[in-house]
């Protein structure tokens, strides 16, 4: 199947559940939160951590619909950290997929509750999801991890510590791994729990989604350039155009290698990869 049927079909059954888990309760008091969780999450978002997920089961011929929760839990954890990170407190965006960002269309507060909702939120899911309970709670452990100090809300904190900083390509790198290839990680490494992989293996993906979160944010970093004139240290901004790019063609080999000692046809994850990083918007 092409890869981008693969993903129009995926995403489908994503904004399906999405919305079933998170109904629009018209006659609750907090209906606002919810029809503000609804316009972050439908708002046109690629998916690119829920078909991770499918992906990585394919790979290892599971049934990738055992993980549609656990997809959609990681899909919330994602909208979440944008509506925070286009607080005025954080990166101050107005827009967001071409739309107000969540507390232009709503307000601050109301944006700030909402990302506080669907980060919580993802764990009740992932708790009533229909898998065993030692899988849940390994994969609440390794999504909270690379969701905390140490993945997401380290590499934020960096990122807003150092803003009137000068640019440096060591802090960067520990910015985008943290920001971006850190939840890659983990949507991969959910899937190898769910299909009972041994450690060599789940290494394997987390250097794979490693490298292919690091080379899918330099790709960005070099889409902003052309149309962005905000003053931000981006791999562009400190190694160059050029060297931006053969910096993503470098991780990207390298994320590919990282499949290689797999013991399974890895040519969905590859293909998917290769449109990740040779995307043009
Ligand atoms: C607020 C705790 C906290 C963290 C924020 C994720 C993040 C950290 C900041 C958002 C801005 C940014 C540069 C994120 C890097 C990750 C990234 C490339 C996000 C965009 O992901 P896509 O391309 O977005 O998958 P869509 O819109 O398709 O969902």
């Amino acid at each position: 199947m092409l890869i981008e049927k693969y993903i129009q079909e995926k995403s489908h059954l994503v904004d399906k559940r999405l919305k079933e888990l998170i109904p629009l309760n018209p006659g609750s008091l907090q209906k606002e939160l919810f029809e503000a969780a609804n316009y972050s999450l439908h708002s046109g978002g690629k998916r690119l951590r829920p078909i991770l997920v499918f992906a990585a089961l394919e790979t290892f011929h599971e049934d990738p619909n055992v993980a549609l929760d656990i997809a959609c839990a990681i899909e919330m954890i994602h909208t979440y950290s944008l509506i925070h990170d286009d607080l005025p407190c954080m990166d101050n965006d107005d827009m967001r997929r071409n739309k107000p960002s969540l507390h232009k269309a709503f307000s601050e507060w109301i944006a700030l509750l909402t990302g506080d909702y669907l980060l919580t939120y993802s764990f009740e899911v992932i708790a009533n999801s229909h898998l065993s309970d030692a899988k849940k709670v390994k994969i609440i452990s390794v999504i909270a991890h690379k969701i905390g100090a140490f993945g997401l809300i380290g590499g934020q904190y960096v990122d807003l510590s150092s803003e009137n900083e000068k640019a440096d390509w060591n802090k960067l790198e520990f910015m985008h791994i943290n920001k971006t290839a850190s939840l890659f990680s983990a949507c991969l490494e959910c899937s190898a729990i769910i299909a009972d992989r041994n450690e060599s293996e789940i290494r394997s993906l987390q250097n794979f989604g490693k490298n292919l979160g690091f080379a899918y944010q330099i790709v960005d970093d070099i889409l902003d350039y052309e149309t962005n004139d905000e003053e931000k240290a981006t791999a562009v901004s400190i190694l160059g155009f050029e060297e931006a790019k053969l910096k993503a063609e470098e991780l990207f080999e390298k994320a590919l290698s990282s499949l290689s000692t797999l013991p399974l046809s890895t040519d969905l994850l590859k293909n998917l990869a290769n449109m990740l990083i040779k995307r043009k918007s």
